[in-house]
């Protein structure tokens, strides 16, 4: 549970000036104006509001949702069961000046407008006193948090991504140092108002926020999941939506496994051949894809704007059956080897012993590198089992300077620890056993390390043995199993500074859908993002269950599948059925760049859960 205090406790901090306005007043002679309000809608949505509103006048207190019920758990939680607040009709949102801020406070009102049909405008902070309900504030970069929020607690500071978040009968105020702090925030009010605002259309509801502070920042700066797109191909379109997933609990990575035996799935113009070629199928035999360049970017500026870091593997130098088969002089016999569309591992590889291997490797990298904004190139290294001692080590080390030559930094699987470090290199352990002497050598020499343990953060083993998909070879790992464990201490002699944060593996061999994604990633994600966010002192299962509990709602009237694990207590099932969520403007026209099969279409139902 998060620590929670009684309301004395609290010592309310000033609230920080508003920034000046530069902007039209939305409570002001300019309110008409049609970039301030939204634009006219259909007389029946009008209707639905106005019956909608009468019934949520009709309903009554107390808040549904208790303020520490956030997932990730907060830092710091004081909750006022005085001060709840209750979204008006006619509520503001403003935010301090600046683009980046405005889109997060746009992003606000984008998610509240649908389900409670309010026009929510969006304006800049006013200096004369008009403040707007919801107030997202930049306390700039420097500034340290605002006071203790609770007596006897140090001084802090929000930092990079972090918080404050004050519910007064009011307002709701949102004070970050950066704008990816304010969207965190965001996620917070999201998820402590009612469940009916997960609703594509106009709902019934008194839209209550609870009363009291929240102070928060994450444990860990790296906080990540990983999609296979090379095993099974996923759109642009489903992407999209799994970025959604990760915002929604304050991840900030997406890694992107876009290479392997089974397809290719990243064009490259200086190598034409490996998309068309090395894409053109999956596991089973199906179809298979591959992003363009402009794909690629729309996945990236996406994700940006949810402050989510797109991290880009190519996997060097096995798991490369694709890229041979479109360029045969790569592979160690010359020879191109037949499409692959199983399951084994650990067969191919690119000739380490040949430079035009190198030409290939720097070119990709290069590539890749120059489409991708964030400051990460992976280049896997895992099961190259044929490409042993030396020459293994030998091509990494060659891999990880070439990655340096294109300004950034190196990330690879923990296979890449026996090679010789290199500045700001990052591991990624996804080993069993926390005892790993060599990768705890390779932390001694300065590596850092994201962990994805296999028996506690693997998204594609099965829940339980009945599971419908998934793998067990690194056990099953239900709800518990996946939250039952702390990055901080979890591999033996390195320590919780040298772990850079968590990362959650979804491999696809078995998974071919995005109701299967869903599947497979809720209710665990949310359990790995506590882990990378939440300050151990946190750490609570039977709490985490209980707020986790909260969310099967959420996700049947969003129209997300999951798994109804057996272990978490949900509550009955929704009056009405999960309503299909709307697609929004950005993932609607997802076939606007998309000029190569995309075989995910509209999601399969879920498969059975086990029990439940
Ligand atoms: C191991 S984990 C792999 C992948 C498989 C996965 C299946 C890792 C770096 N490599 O190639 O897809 O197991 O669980």
């Amino acid at each position: 549970m998060p620590r929670e205090y009684t309301p004395g406790d609290v010592a309310v901090p000033p609230t920080p000036s508003a920034t000046p306005a530069t902007g039209p007043d939305p409570l002001g002679p300019d309110a008409a104006d049609p970039a301030v309000l939204p634009t006219h809608e259909p007389a029946a949505a009008d209707l639905a509001r106005a019956a909608a509103r009468t019934a949520g006048d009709l309903l009554a207190p107390p808040a549904p949702v208790r303020l520490g019920d956030v997932i990730p758990a907060p830092e710091r939680v004081a909750p006022d069961p005085t001060a709840d607040f209750v979204l008006p009709e006619d509520a503001v949102i403003r935010v301090s000046p600046g683009p980046a801020a405005r889109d997060v406070a746009e992003q606000l009102a984008e998610q509240l407008r649908p389900a409670t049909g309010y026009p929510l405008p969006v304006a800049e902070a006013a200096d004369d006193g008009t403040d707007g309900q919801l107030a997202l504030s930049l306390s700039g970069p420097t500034a340290p948090a605002p006071a203790p929020a609770v007596n006897s607690a140090p001084a802090d500071r929000l930092g990079d991504e972090g918080y404050r978040f004050q519910v007064t009968s009011a307002d709701v105020r949102i004070v970050a140092a950066t704008p990816a702090g304010l969207f965190h925030g965001v996620q917070t009010l999201r998820q402590l108002l009612p469940t009916a605002v997960e609703s594509p259309a106009p709902v019934p509801e008194r839209w209550v926020v609870p009363g009291g502070l929240i102070v928060d920042r994450p444990r860990f700066p790296y906080r990540g999941a990983m999609l296979d797109v090379a095993r099974h191909f996923f759109g642009v379109a489903d992407v999209l939506r799994v970025i959604d997933h990760l915002a929604r609990y304050k991840l900030n990575h997406l890694h992107l496994h876009l290479t392997d035996d089974q397809g290719w799935r990243i064009a490259v113009d200086s190598w034409p051949r490996l998309a068309p070629m090395g894409g053109a199928t999956e596991v089973g035999g199906g179809p298979g894809g591959w992003y363009t360049a402009a794909d690629y970017r729309r996945i990236v500026r996406y994700a940006a704007r949810r402050h989510v870091t797109v991290v880009p593997e190519i996997d060097l130098p096995g798991h490369t059956n694709a890229a041979l088969l479109a360029y045969p002089e790569l592979a160690p016999d010359k020879v191109a080897p037949p499409p692959y569309t199983g399951t084994e591992v650990g067969f191919s590889y690119v000739d380490p012993a040949d430079e035009r291997t190198y030409d290939f490797v720097s070119d990709v990298l290069g590539e890749v590198a120059a489409l991708t904004p964030g400051p990460w190139l992976h280049i896997g290294g895992d099961e190259a089992f044929k490409v042993k001692g030396e020459a293994y080590t030998g091509f990494i080390e060659r891999a990880q300077r070439i990655v340096a030559a294109t300004g950034k930094t190196v990330v690879g699987w923990h296979q890449l620890a026996p090679a010789a470090h290199l500045d700001g290199r990052v591991l990624q352990w996804w080993g069993t056993n926390g005892d790993d002497p060599v990768v705890a050598e390779a932390v001694r020499r300065g590596a850092r390390l994201i962990l994805s343990p296999g028996n506690h953060s693997y998204l594609d083993m099965k829940y339980a043995p009945d599971t419908p998909i998934g793998h067990d070879w690194a056990g099953l790992i239900d709800v518990r199993r996946s939250y039952d464990w702390d990055p901080g201490t979890h591999v033996a002699d390195v320590p919780a500074e040298a772990v850079l944060g968590v990362e959650a593996p979804l491999w696809t061999e078995s998974v071919t859908s995005l109701a299967e994604i869903e599947f497979m990633l809720l209710p665990r994600l949310p359990a790995l993002a506590e882990l990378a966010w939440s300050p151990r002192t946190t750490h609570d299962w039977a709490g985490f269950r209980d707020r986790l509990a909260g969310h099967g709602p959420r996700w049947d009237r969003a129209g997300i599948a999951f798994h109804r694990s057996p272990e978490i207590p949900w509550p009955a099932e929704p009056a009405q059925p999960a309503v299909p969520r709307q697609p929004t403007a950005e993932t609607a026209d997802r076939t606007s760049d998309q000029v190569h099969p995309d075989p995910a279409g509209t999601p399969a139902p879920p498969p059975a859960t086990n029990g439940a």
